[in-house]
């Protein structure tokens, strides 16, 4: 046996002198260069003691030597966990000691902060990795051989441990196994036609599955390549389309990108898809998109417990408002909340997902696993239909989520901190429509008679506590929140009350 995600990542790539990474400093990494790197992370890292099945957590800024770190730590047997850069310290701390962590990465900026915190959490080993790719966990891996034996590991082992937050509270752990990451990446590189010659704009953080995952490893199973970017910076991505094919984004970028005046059909003229996902395309965007540039959006549907769930059509019409169709080998089913049986075409259910991406259970959380599957289909908490045609919609969340510029944000988190705050009774934490973001975090809260508060001193004292992404783009101040008869808030009557908040 060897490493099943490894091998699969690197079955149909053909010739290893060709090109795998451009940086934007112009650097150029052939796949013979990234596996002599990669095989150096992997002996330094079993040389600090990272074993089969440990965690690696890492907190680093976007760069190439990010990528070997991930790639090194799965040749030797590791598990990835790869955490945002927006993350606090005190929100490290739960991650790290959650996971158990073995090994921690962390900026050299951070080190000083972070390393007292990670030992606190028992983490064994503590290294650095700055933006510029320098660091002790750099320096270890230059000074290591370029050759590794690839630890072997099945495809039911875990390669990866996403967190993502919960509508109750406490961040969960998805275990992704080789196979859940493997499978994923041969559908997509099959779904999306994906060739050796394609060059992908890559300008997503790569914390997170869209960046990580759909981006890196379809990149690495079709043995094609990319230019890293260090963020999404509209006019960078538009300069580079001349000599690019696919550009990945969630629907924040395709906004932005629209913005820009340089954004034409000869711009865009020699690339060949578009993708979209994360969070709703709205139809409005699909279609500016397409009269500008004469593309069509190609919008997907995926979760960190999953991966890619579905698709539109490569081929065929994609449908503006729809997320397409199972991806080969996924399927998916719309059940009814009240009866528990499946729906027919055009009814609204809950979204249930099977196949060999979904994931394996949230880590040392067997209950909360149980609660979330449903006859062995993982429970999506998203809402939605699949039209007479076969397109399937999302039209709603049953999850209480808010999704910001690709980011999820889960309002019991905010209003967990908010509740903290002198002065404050209650608060509620909605989703309004952001021009922008999709959807703005906004705050609504109840504070008692004689507090001083003002909107400005709880977005100041949720500093250093929330990363910022979460923090409350604007808070309003009421005196009661509407509740139902059950007592439970009326977050519908809020949204509905303070739909214009962010313009239209
Ligand atoms: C940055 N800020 C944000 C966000 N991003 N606020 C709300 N929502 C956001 N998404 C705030 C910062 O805290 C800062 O605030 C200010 O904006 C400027 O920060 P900067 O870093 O310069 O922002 P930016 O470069 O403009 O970033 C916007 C962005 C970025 C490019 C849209 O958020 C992004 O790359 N999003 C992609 C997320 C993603 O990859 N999601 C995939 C998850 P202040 O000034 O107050 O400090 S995976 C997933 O969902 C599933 C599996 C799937 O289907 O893909
Ligand atoms: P995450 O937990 O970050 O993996 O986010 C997964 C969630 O993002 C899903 O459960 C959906 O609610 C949402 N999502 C992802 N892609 C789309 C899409 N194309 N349209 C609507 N929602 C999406």
């Amino acid at each position: 046996m060897t490493s099943h995600l490894v091998d699969t990542l690197r079955a149909r790539r053909g010739d290893a002198s060709r090109l795998f990474i451009e940086t934007a400093d112009g650097a150029r990494i052939t796949y013979a260069e990234a596996d002599r790197r990669s095989a150096q992370y992997a002996n330094a890292l079993v040389a600090l003691g990272l074993r089969p099945g440990d965690r690696l957590a890492l907190q680093v800024e976007k760069s190439v030597e990010a990528v070997f770190a991930y790639l090194g730590t799965v040749r030797a047997g590791g598990v990835f966990l790869p955490l945002n850069t927006a993350y606090t310290p005190p929100e490290v701390a739960y991650f790290l000691g959650d996971a158990q962590a073995g090994v921690f990465v962390c900026d050299p900026a951070s080190e000083a902060v972070l390393a007292p915190i990670a030992r606190a959490e028992g983490v064994a080993q503590v290294v650095t990795l700055g933006a510029d790719g320098q660091g002790t966990l750099r320096a270890a891996a230059d000074a290591s051989r370029t050759s590794f034996a690839d630890v072997p590991r099945g495809p039911d082992d875990l390669a990866a441990l996403l967190y993502t937050s919960g509508t109750t509270g406490r961040s969960k752990g998805a275990m992704l196994t080789h196979d859940n990451l493997a499978s994923n990446a041969l559908a997509l590189v099959d779904t999306w036609r994906f060739t050796p010659d394609d060059v992908l704009i890559h300008a997503l953080p790569i914390f997170h599955t869209h960046g990580l995952f759909v981006a890196i490893n379809a990149t690495l199973a079709a043995g094609s390549s990319m230019i890293f970017l260090p963020k999404f910076d509209p006019e960078r991505v538009i300069a580079l389309m001349g000599r690019a094919s696919v550009l990945m984004g969630v629907p924040t970028f395709y906004v932005r990108l629209l913005k820009s005046p340089n954004l034409t059909p000869e711009a865009s003229s020699h690339m060949r898809l578009f993708i979209s996902g994360s969070a709703p395309l709205l139809a409005e965007t699909h279609r500016e998109w397409r009269m500008r540039t004469g593309h069509a959006i190609l919008e997907r549907y995926g979760m960190t417990e999953t991966g890619m769930n579905t698709s539109n059509p490569y081929e065929g019409e994609r449908l503006a408002g729809t997320v397409g169709f199972p991806l080969p080998g996924v399927s998916l089913r719309v059940m009814s909340p009240e009866s528990g049986e499946a729906l027919g075409a055009g009814e609204i259910g809950m979204i249930e997902v099977k196949g060999p991406n979904v994931f394996k259970g949230y880590w040392r959380m067997p209950e909360k696993t149980a609660a979330e599957f449903h006859d062995g289909w993982f429970v999506t908490g998203d809402l939605g239909l699949i039209g007479p045609d076969g397109y399937m919609q999302i039209v709603g969340r049953g999850k209480d989520l808010v999704i910001s510029g690709g980011y999820n944000v889960y309002p019991k988190e905010i209003e967990t901190e908010i509740d903290a705050l002198p002065g404050v009774v209650e608060s509620a934490v909605i989703g309004l429509a952001h021009p922008d973001f999709g959807e703005g975090v906004t705050a609504v809260v109840v504070a008692r008679p004689d507090a001083t508060l003002d909107e400005k001193a709880v977005i100041d004292a949720l500093e250093g506590r929330l990363a910022r992404y979460k923090c409350p783009k604007r808070v309003i101040f009421v005196d009661d929140l509407p509740r139902n008869t059950m007592g439970k808030v009326q977050k519908n009557l809020l949204r509905e009350q303070y739909k214009g908040l962010y313009g239209s």
